[in-house]
């Protein structure tokens, strides 16, 4: 066990009890020309985390630290996207419309699937998940389980939706979780400063912050021996 500096206190690290997840870093967010970009939104704001980020995944794999990354997407005859959901905003483009990249956040089309940059490797465990948070409708809950996972190093996009939505769900469930600062990302400046104050609020209220140089510090500091099933 050792210490990552964090905010508002030291985030105590096991590595071989800890996860990093890796929240929808998909084209359909992050490419330009792409959906993220078709709602107005400026996505270098977000492609700003890519390289941060693969500095990460690059040391959570040298330690031994799973990595664990989620898509969020529909099946192609949207049963598992609610009404609701779709008709959500006033979009020019909708889930399972056809965009630049194929069918809007749809699993099997390019712009669904995870940015080169960041590719699983073989092996990783990737979750698709319908919803913002990454436990509802989905096996991370039993991922995490047989890995004997209690604390998560969040990363991804959006900060404010699917990030924050997948550490409250994560904290309801008992996970210790740290939000790397420079590794997630909102399309709203605004939205990233005080989507990250809210996590560390109030002595920690959804845990912890830190930034990816920390964590970097702290895993090539320490190895993981992996439990595998
Ligand atoms: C959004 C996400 N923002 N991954 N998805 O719709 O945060």
């Amino acid at each position: 066990m050792t210490e990552i500096p964090a905010t508002p206190a030291p985030f105590p690290f096991d590595p071989a009890t800890t996860a990093l997840l890796v929240i929808d870093m998909q084209r359909d967010f992050l490419l330009p020309g792409g959906f993220g970009e078709s709602l107005g939104n400026d996505v270098s704001l977000l492609r700003a985390v890519i390289d941060p980020l693969a500095g990460l995944i690059a040391a959570a794999r040298a330690s031994g630290v799973p990595v664990i990354h989620t898509r969020e997407g529909h099946l192609p005859d949207l049963s598992d996207c609610p009404p609701a959901k779709l008709r959500r905003g006033d979009p020019t483009q909708r889930i399972g419309d056809p965009g630049a990249f194929g069918r809007i956040l749809i699993r099997g089309e390019y712009g669904h699937d995870i940015v080169d940059e960041l590719a699983p490797l073989e092996g990783e465990v990737v979750i698709d998940k319908p919803g913002k948070g990454a436990f509802y409708a989905t096996e991370l809950g039993a991922v995490l389980e047989r890995l004997a996972i209690t604390s998560l190093l969040v990363t991804g996009v959006t900060t404010e939706v699917c990030v924050h939505t997948t550490v409250r769900e994560a904290n309801d469930r008992g996970y210790e979780c740290l939000v790397v600062a420079d590794c997630v990302g909102s399309y709203f400046p605004e939205f990233q400063r005080v989507g990250l104050a809210m996590i560390a609020a109030q002595g920690g209220i959804f845990g912890w912050v830190a930034d990816s140089a920390d964590v970097v510090g702290a895993l090539t500091t320490t190895t993981a021996s992996p439990v595998t099933a």
